[in-house]
This record gives structure tokens, sequence and C-alpha cells, in this order.
């Protein structure tokens, strides 16, 4: 059973997550790649297993009993996120595999019907690929324009030199909330409300914000707004893209199969109504049934509680790697979540990641696929320690002292 705490219990949520409770190299494992995905607790592992065991069916489809009981349960889940993004109606929900296809379905789709040559659309220097491929791709196939927003040598977007890239050109504003490699939380209410003073529409890249930040879509009024479950608690190969009803409304399909249609004949096919118009075949149903469980617990525990302590890891990190000498932290935002990337001067990050794996600690190392973002910084990447709502002080304390071993041997 999981926690329901009103003071924040961190022994007690590590007790939800069994993967937590093993050792690496003889070491007790410190999971500090939640950034890449989260550990998962336990009722969203065991609702797995209750799918499988339980009501496997396909969805939206059968009228015996395992398939009205998946298809409610995989709608269940629908409303959840609804709720848990605040978005107006579960028609602006579409369940897709990731942030990656949530915006290359935008890109294919919001493209094909709106994008044309001379038009422009607008990305930060701190995007992920995922969010700036498509776009190129897109550009390319329109004869359209990529400009992007400058940042500052601490991380933060350059409001000013964004307002002078808006003009009437501008179709589409895609934005990262939070930077999965410098933490960086963008005003993306700024970005959105500029942008539609242009007429254009905006694409938030939720990716890394909806894990710790409180996400409401209609405050926010983006247009698009796209994550993945599972570096939010939830299993692998589950997204979510919300789209405002009536911009979803007026794009043309994304991919075609069973599920999308009303009706086909050799002659004309006619579309399915929102939100299964995108969702072409058979979802990963039970991964998307398990998910709603990952919401759950997270609201269970309060995201602002959890919000609090994933801070007081930030301060405390940053505080202990900034004493390691020869230690730069890349990204030193305004506002940032729980994300601390760091170089060590004369080490490789891939040394650092190695030798930090021998003491158990798992810490992402490369260029975050954020290679654009790494050439800005003039480096080829950089160490990434990303803390979730289990990790501890105690486990940051083990983080120094295994970088002061991989100093040892190296420095
Ligand atoms: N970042 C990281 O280690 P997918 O792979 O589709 O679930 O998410 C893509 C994605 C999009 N935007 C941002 C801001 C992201 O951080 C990610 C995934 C992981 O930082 C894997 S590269």
């Amino acid at each position: 059973m999981e926690a329901l705490t009103t003071t924040y219990d961190v022994a007690r949520i590590r007790e939800d997550f069994p993967i937590l409770n093993q050792t690496i190299h003889g070491k007790p494992l410190v999971y500090f790649d939640n950034a890449a995905t989260t550990q998962k607790p336990r009722p969203v592992i065991e609702a797995l297993t209750a799918y499988y065991q339980g009501f496997n069916a396909n969805i939206h489809r059968g009228i015996h009993t395992l398939a009205e009981k998946a298809t409610a349960e995989y709608e269940a889940t629908r409303e959840t996120v609804r709720q848990f993004i605040n978005a107006g109606h579960r028609e602006e929900i579409i369940f897709t595999r990731g942030a990656t296809e949530s915006i290359n379905l935008v890109a294919s789709s919001f493209g094909r019907g709106f994008i044309k040559a001379g038009d422009e659309i607008i990305i930060s220097h701190m995007e992920h690929h995922s969010n700036i491929v498509p776009w190129q791709m897109l550009c390319e196939e329109r004869g359209a324009t990529l400009k992007v927003i400058p940042i500052t040598d601490e991380g933060d977007i350059i409001l000013e030199e964004y307002e002078k890239l808006l003009s009437e050109r501008t179709r589409l504003v895609a934005i990262v909330y939070v930077s999965n490699s410098l933490g960086t939380i963008n005003p993306v209410k700024q970005v959105i409300d500029l942008a539609h003073a242009y007429g254009a529409k905006v694409l938030v890249d939720g990716a890394q914000a909806t894990v710790h930040l409180d996400i409401d879509v209609q405050a926010l009024d983006c247009d698009f707004y796209v994550f993945s479950s599972h570096k939010i608690y939830g299993p692998t190969g589950v997204g979510v893209l919300y789209g405002k009803q009536e911009l979803l409304e007026a794009m043309p399909p994304y991919q075609g199969g069973g599920e999308m249609i009303k009706d086909v004949s050799f002659e004309r096919t006619t579309y399915n109504e929102l939100p299964y118009k995108f969702e072409a075949g058979t979802p990963n149903i039970a991964d998307t049934v398990a998910f709603k469980e990952a919401l759950n617990y997270l609201s269970r525990i309060g995201k602002t509680a959890i919000g609090e302590y994933e801070h007081e890891l930030l301060a405390y990190g940053t505080e202990r790697l900034s004493d390691i000498p020869g230690l730069k932290i890349i990204g030193q935002a305004r506002e940032k979540i729980s994300v601390i990337s760091f170089r060590i001067e004369g080490i490789h990050h891939q040394d650092i990641g190695i030798i930090l794996d021998t003491q158990g600690i798992a810490v992402r190392t490369g260029h975050h696929c954020t290679q654009p973002l790494m050439q800005r910084f003039g480096i080829p990447g950089t160490s990434r320690a990303s803390f979730a709502m289990y990790n501890t002080k105690e486990e940051i304390d083990r983080l120094v002292q295994g970088l002061h071993k991989v100093k040892k041997m190296f420095g």
C-alpha cells in the first residue's frame, strides 16, 4: 500500500518503489537519472499485472465483458489525464507513444494543414532534439523557416530577442517548459501570450515539467501540450497530446488505419470523431490503463509537497556540488527544477558516469539529446543528476563522495 502522508515521509515513499531496494556493484542504488525516466510505484506495477491477468482485451471494439472492462479502464485514464492538466474536454486528450510522437503528430498534421512556404516557426536554443528535428523536417518540406530564441549564459531564454523574432509570418512557437539539460523553467505563459498577439499557435513541450509543476493548460492557454507517462512515474510507451478542440477538429488525421475512421469505401473514407481520429490502430492498452495509477499516486502524495521537497534537494545538491574544486554547474537559471548538470575540469563526463556507476550511483552523461544547446556552451556534454520524490540528502552526500573518488582517480 502506498503512503498517504501529511508530512513528507520519504522513507515511506521509498517503500512504494521496489526497484530502489537493491545494490549495484555491492553498493545501495542511488538513482539520479529521473529526467531520463522515473521509477514506478507499486500501484503502477500492480495495475499492469491486473490488466494482463484479469481483463486483457482489445478496446472500443468488442461487446464482451473483458473488452468493455478494458475500454472503461483505458478511457478512465483519459479522464484522469484531463483532470491532471485541467483540460476542458476529454476529446482534447490524445494518447500517443510519448512526447516525441505527440510533437511529430502536430508537425505532421498541423504542418500539412496550416504551414506553407514563407511561414516561420520559432523554437528556443534549449530544445530537446524531439522539439527541433520534426520542425526542421516540416520547414524543409514546406519551404518554411525555423527561427531560434537565444539564451543567456545562465540558461534563461532572452524574451526581448524572442519578441524581435515574432511577426505576422510566425505560425507556430514550440517551446520547452522545463529544460532537461539545464533544469530551467521557462516563462511559457509570457511566451504564449506574446505569440498569440501575432496570431501564432503555441506548442509546449511538457516532457520534464509535468512531473514537477502544477499544469493547467487552460490557464496557460497553450494550443498544444505534450508529455510522456514514463517521466511521471508511469509506464513507458504512452504519451499525451493535449490540443484545443477546435484546432484538433480542423487538423487532418495523422496515421490512417482502424479506429480513426467512421466509414471506409474505396471511393471515400470519413474520419472518426475526436479523440479517436488521431488514435489509429490498437493502442498501448496495458500501459495506458496503468498510467492513471501513477497520476493518482502523485496526486495523493501531493505535487506541492513533492515540489517543496525536491527544491530542498536542489538547494542542498547545488551547495554541496559547488564546494567540489573544479566542478562547474551548467544551468543557473532564475527558476529551476531539481536537475543539476555539471562538468569537472579535465575529466570527461563519460568517465564520471562510469566511476559513479561503480559506486552504485546512476547519472546520465552526454549531450542529453540537446546538441545545439551543448554547442551554445561550447561543451561536448555534461553529467546530469536529476532528483525525484524518493531521493534523499544522504544520497546526494553519496554523490559528493563518489565525485571526490572520481577526482582522485582522474584529477
Ligand atoms: N528526455 C532525457 O534524458 P520521449 O523520449 O518521447 O519520452 O521524450 C522526449 C523528450 C522531449 N522533450 C524533453 C524536454 C525531454 O527531456 C525528452 C526526453 C530524456 O533528458 C531522454 S533523451
